[in-house]
């Protein structure tokens, strides 16, 4: 089974035929409960891949922003089950984010909320049990700062970020500090249409 692309806001699978590895079926929509993966809405909804079950092989993941659940379709099972788990708040303007913050190589549920400021995550260690979520402010929406996460420090878990788009700045907090320490360094121009991305 292989992600094939977005188009009119659906995700789409196509499974391999015989012939040849590069010959697939026609796509088809990822269902949930009979209904579309609906990843193409305005604002941040947004499809990932991660992998969640830990088989090597990558999970399309979905923040469904009308209800703040995620749908992790598990490659494990052949890309028949599913993972949900609600994380986040879209009237509260949270933006979804996937990251591995306690360092087990499997990802955990993260959001920013942009009306405050705030990160907040559930770790994939503790079975993504709410209450052992962690919040931690970093980020002043009022300054336009645009949410990423990077592993700045290499410690192989994530490191919370901001771009200070006013400015071109970026902003983070190291996990091996305890998210004590942080850095910065400008870099960008908003005015010249440049966008933040880590890898
Ligand atoms: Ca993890
Ligand atoms: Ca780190």
């Amino acid at each position: 089974m292989n992600i094939v692309g977005l188009v009119g806001g659906l995700l789409l699978l196509s499974a391999p035929v015989g012939g040849g590895p590069d010959e697939l079926s026609p796509p088809v929509p990822v269902l949930v409960d009979g209904q579309p993966l609906d990843v193409g809405r305005e604002g941040h909804s947004a499809p990932f891949v991660a992998d969640f079950d830990g088989d090597g092989r990558a999970d399309p993941a979905v923040w469904r922003e009308s209800t703040g659940w995620w749908y992790v379709l598990r490659s494990s099972s052949g890309y028949t089950t599913h993972l949900d788990w609600w994380w986040g708040n879209s009237s509260l303007g949270d933006r979804p984010f996937i990251g591995d913050f306690d360092g087990d190589a499997r990802p955990d549920f993260a959001f920013w909320r942009s009306s405050t400021g705030t990160w907040a995550w559930l770790t994939s260690s503790t079975g993504y049990d709410y209450g052992q979520a962690v919040a931690l402010n970093w980020g002043d929406p009022a300054q336009g700062d645009v949410p990423i996460l990077g592993d700045f420090d290499g410690d192989g878990r994530a490191d919370v970020a901001v771009w200070r788009a006013s400015t071109g700045t970026w902003y983070w907090k190291t996990s091996a500090s305890g998210y004590v320490g942080m850095g910065s360094k400008q870099w960008g121009n908003q005015a010249l249409g440049d966008v933040p991305m880590v890898r």
